[in-house]
């Protein structure tokens, strides 16, 4: 898989996306990912890339014609050009799994006070937004999408089920995982729950899918339609 990023912070995009588990991917050729300053296709004395609202109001609107000149240059047949923006469908889990067998993904980072409407008309497939909270800009947004789309890619995750586990059981995110336990057995007089320890997978198995549904019920009830 492609992955470029268009952005006016590239080192905000790559510096999450450089370590650990994503740095490896990129650093194996699992996946190939381009930051683009999107200045470089702006023209002028200033390189200006936002102007006053036709309108009226507060703050800036991003220019249409670095946005133009930046797809017209990275895309080609097979990309999938994404805006992200407070205004798009929330990113979920699935659509994480959707992303993942594109071969090609644009993504084009605005500010939280918009991007000339002609870019979303004319050169966005789709527009994601990761959550219902307004960030000061697209660009960790971008790099929240490209860390959950990059893991799902064979061969990043060490273990080879552990993403595909999860489309089906806790969590992908159909409801919550239960909670988790490791060494030691006994730690600042708070224990572990004996089942864990019992070796008794059945059992073990019956206990996570209780935990799993009083939290989900408790911490979120939206995911099982009781909100
Ligand atoms: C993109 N907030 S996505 C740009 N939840 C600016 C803010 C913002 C996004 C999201």
């Amino acid at each position: 898989m492609k992955i470029d990023i268009v952005t006016i912070f590239p080192e905000i995009a790559s510096a999450p996306l450089a370590a650990s588990i994503i740095g490896r991917a990129v650093n194996s050729g699992l996946v190939e990912i381009h930051y683009h300053d999107l200045r470089q296709w702006a023209v002028g004395r200033y390189r200006q890339v936002d102007d006053a609202p036709y309108g009226g109001g507060p703050g800036m609107v991003m220019k249409p014609e670095p946005f133009f000149a930046a797809v017209e240059a990275l895309r080609t047949e097979i990309s999938h050009v994404i805006l992200m923006t407070p205004q798009g469908q929330p990113f979920r889990q699935c659509k994480a799994v959707e992303l993942a067998a594109r071969e090609h993904l644009i993504l084009l980072c605005g500010h939280y006070e918009g991007v000339d409407h002609r870019v979303v008309e004319a050169l966005v497939d789709e527009e994601i937004s990761i959550g219902d909270y307004v960030l000061t800009n697209g660009t960790i947004a971008a790099a929240v999408v490209v860390d959950a789309v990059v893991r799902l890619l064979p061969g990043v995750l060490g273990d080879e089920r552990s993403a595909e586990e999860e489309s089906f059981s806790p969590s992908g995110i159909g409801g919550l995982e239960a909670p988790h336990y490791t060494r030691p057995p006994e730690f600042s007089g708070m224990g572990v729950p004996e089942v864990l320890l019992s070796g008794n997978h059945a059992a073990i198995a019956a206990w996570r899918k209780e935990r799993s549904i009083e939290r989900t019920r408790a911490i979120r009830p939206d995911l099982v339609g009781e909100d």
